[in-house]
């Protein structure tokens, strides 16, 4: 007799299971009445709040907001730091993709968690509001996993900001009337604060409470509007583990330089013996000449216990303001964790060569008008020579729509001239711009992209923190002076660059970035120096979308804002 055996077969159900929450979260655009500097006024906030709220979540997550506005201004809300995968419409920046919320309306967004893991930051992306209207994102881990380094005991946001005593609204207008630099902030702040060396702002001074042999996690984000930061805590070792949403290899260090845009998780060790001590933060202004706000915040410490409390906490000393040698020592310590649990993805084959340059420029004036700029001239910037113009209806609607005549494809991939970028004296017909029509850049969908951003010294170097949206990119490789393509790729690190979203090209410096352009969408990319990006340091990617529905934008959604 033949035993006829039963075979069971299992049937294993395959629909993915969201291993995320989702939250829910309601944003009020408003104007609120807040005390500095000896006077009241009125600032554009999120809730009532300066800094705004601190969304928290883990990766993997879902977070959807609801943005109301109910101020008398435009606005938009732009998540920086997250790739928004296939869903530029709630990437945010004005004109590129969506039309603003006007007042009195309200537009959902929904934030997609899944690559970045750390802290990244939300601020609005219409005029000058991002001033105020700001704040942090922190991602967790994923449920069940945990970080790559000693569990901290608490962690506490450490949001730089600048305060006007005039409206910050009406900057942009201002500046743009005169042709001249926005008028310079009257202060710095942490967490809202200004600190102890201002005026009526010893009542105003960000106090973190500590118990000696904990550790903590500060996540740090530079909500400045023009100014990278030089930031130290006196007698504290900073401990730099991630930026911009990505695990570093941990980088010991006395101080750091933070760059407007950039996010850091810092570790400190609260090991020094209980007392007060100052955190100080200014600024590295490292254009000849650009005038900056040279004024320094700062918060306390405070360690808990009795002890004889000191009259003046020590402040931590901070390079001067010009230290660029300063900025690079540190800022060439950044690798990526290249770990099983975080590993690295870097392009090894090259599709798209870019080069772009990034310029401050020059305008003439009309004939019978003198501007505030250098020589009677007024301020303009570019990229590839091309100063960014932006559309009266978002770029991203009109690529979806097909909406003719309301941008060109033909944004250059090279610098149109080639001249030693560099150099010590550039002649001034450099320093003219092109403003034509709204370009973009196209990418092949899922192409490997190498884009080499050359600083130039037409009218004067500076460090620029170049940002991209819908990506991060690794920094394969930097320098200063001119990029030279045969010589600096044999010295680029593919085995550990740090995967970032926002990277200060040094003064008359390079950096190499490489990404694979797998999102597709409108995404900008601008100079987060706010006066930098007003006068056109910035340019727009349209990047392809792929064969299969799964590679393709998403379906705009309903209550998408109109022009
Ligand atoms: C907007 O402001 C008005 C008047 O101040 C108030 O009545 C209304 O409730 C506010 N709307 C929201 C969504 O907060
Ligand atoms: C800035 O001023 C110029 C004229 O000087 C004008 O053409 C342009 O529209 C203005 N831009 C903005 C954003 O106001
Ligand atoms: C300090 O701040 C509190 C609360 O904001 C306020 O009531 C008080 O008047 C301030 N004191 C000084 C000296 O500014
Ligand atoms: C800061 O700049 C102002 C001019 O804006 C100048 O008067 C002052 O001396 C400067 N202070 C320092 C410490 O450099
Ligand atoms: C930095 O500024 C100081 C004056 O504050 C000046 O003496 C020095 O030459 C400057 N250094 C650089 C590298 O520009
Ligand atoms: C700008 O003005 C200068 C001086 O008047 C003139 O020599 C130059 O040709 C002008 N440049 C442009 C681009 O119009
Ligand atoms: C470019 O300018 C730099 C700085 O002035 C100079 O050292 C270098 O020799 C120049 N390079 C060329 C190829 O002229
Ligand atoms: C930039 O464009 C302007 C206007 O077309 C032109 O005069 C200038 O020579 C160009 N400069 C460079 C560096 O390409
Ligand atoms: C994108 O390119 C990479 C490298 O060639 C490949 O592994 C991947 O499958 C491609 N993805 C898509 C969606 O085509
Ligand atoms: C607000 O946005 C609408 C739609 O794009 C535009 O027509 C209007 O001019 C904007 N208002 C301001 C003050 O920029
Ligand atoms: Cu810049």
């Amino acid at each position: 007799m033949v035993k006829v055996l039963g075979f069971v077969v299992l049937f294993i159900s395959l629909i993915h299971i969201a291993s995320g929450k989702v939250h829910h979260h309601k944003f009020v655009v408003q104007s609120s009445s807040y005390t500095r500097l000896c006077s009241t006024k009125n600032i554009l906030t999120v809730n009532g709040k300066f800094p705004g709220p601190t969304l928290k979540a883990h990766r993997e997550d879902k977070v959807i907001v609801e943005v109301y506005n109910n101020a008398t201004y435009n606005t938009t809300i732009h998540w920086h730091g997250l790739k928004q995968l296939r869903n530029p419409w709630s990437d945010g920046p004005e004109y590129v993709t969506q039309c603003p919320i006007q007042p009195g309306k309200m537009y959902k967004y929904t934030l997609d968690l899944n690559t970045e893991e750390g802290t990244v930051w939300w601020h609005a992306h219409s005029g000058w509001a991002r001033a105020t209207v700001h704040g942090a994102i922190i991602i967790y881990p994923k449920r069940g996993s945990s970080y790559p380094f000693p569990k901290p005991d608490a962690e506490i946001p450490i949001i730089l900001g600048a305060w006007w005593k005039k409206s910050v609204m009406e900057i942009p207008e201002n500046a743009n009337r005169t042709g001249g630099d926005p008028i310079l902030s009257d202060a710095y702040t942490i967490n809202g604060q200004p600190g102890y060396l201002y005026p009526c702002s010893r009542n105003g001074t960000f106090k973190m409470k500590v118990d000696h042999g904990k550790r903590y996690l500060l996540r740090m984000i530079n909500a400045i509007m023009d100014e990278n930061m030089f930031f130290a805590i006196s007698n504290h070792k900073l401990i730099v583990v991630g930026k911009d949403g990505f695990y570093l290899k941990p980088i010991e260090t006395n101080y750091i330089m933070i760059t407007p845009g950039q996010t850091m998780d810092i570790l400190l060790e609260a090991n020094q013996p209980p007392s007060h001590y100052f955190m100080s933060a200014k600024a590295y202004s490292s254009s000849i000449g650009a005038p900056f706000d040279n004024s320094t915040t700062t918060a306390i410490v405070i360690y808990s216990g009795s002890y004889h409390k000191p009259i003046h906490p020590i402040a931590p000393p901070l390079p001067s303001h010009n230290d660029t040698q300063a900025s690079t020592e540190f800022t060439k310590k950044f690798r990526s964790l290249a770990s099983k649990h975080h590993p690295v993805s870097v392009p090894t084959r090259v599709d798209t060569h870019l080069l772009f340059t990034i310029s401050v420029n020059l305008l003439n004036c009309s004939s019978d008008e003198h501007c505030a700029g250098p020589f009677g001239k007024r301020f303009a910037a570019s990229v590839n020579n091309i100063t960014y113009v932006h559309p009266s209806i978002d770029f991203l609607q009109a690529y979806y729509y097909k909406i003719p005549g309301v941008y060109e494809i033909d944004f250059p991939i090279n610098p149109p001239k080639k001249f030693n970028y560099t150099a010590d004296d550039l002649p001034e017909y450099l320093l003219t711009p092109s403003i034509t029509t709204s370009k973009v850049l196209v990418l092949e969908y899922n192409s490997s992209v190498e884009l080499i951003l050359q600083g130039t010294n037409v009218l004067a170097g500076e460090n620029h923190p170049m940002h991209l949206h819908g990506y991060s990119f690794y920094v394969v490789g930097w320098g200063f002076g001119n990029f030279d393509h045969k010589k600096d790729p044999l010295r680029y690190n593919l085995i550990d660059p740090p995967e970032v979203s926002t990277v200060g090209v040094p003064k008359n410096g390079w950096v190499a970035l490489r990404f694979r352009a797998d999102n597709p969408g409108m995404w900008l990319m601008h100079c987060h120096i706010e006066r930098h990006q007003n006068w056109g340091m910035t340019m727009v990617f349209l990047v392809k979308e792929g064969p299969s529905p799964q590679n393709q934008i998403l379906k705009p959604p309903e209550d998408l804002p109109k022009c």
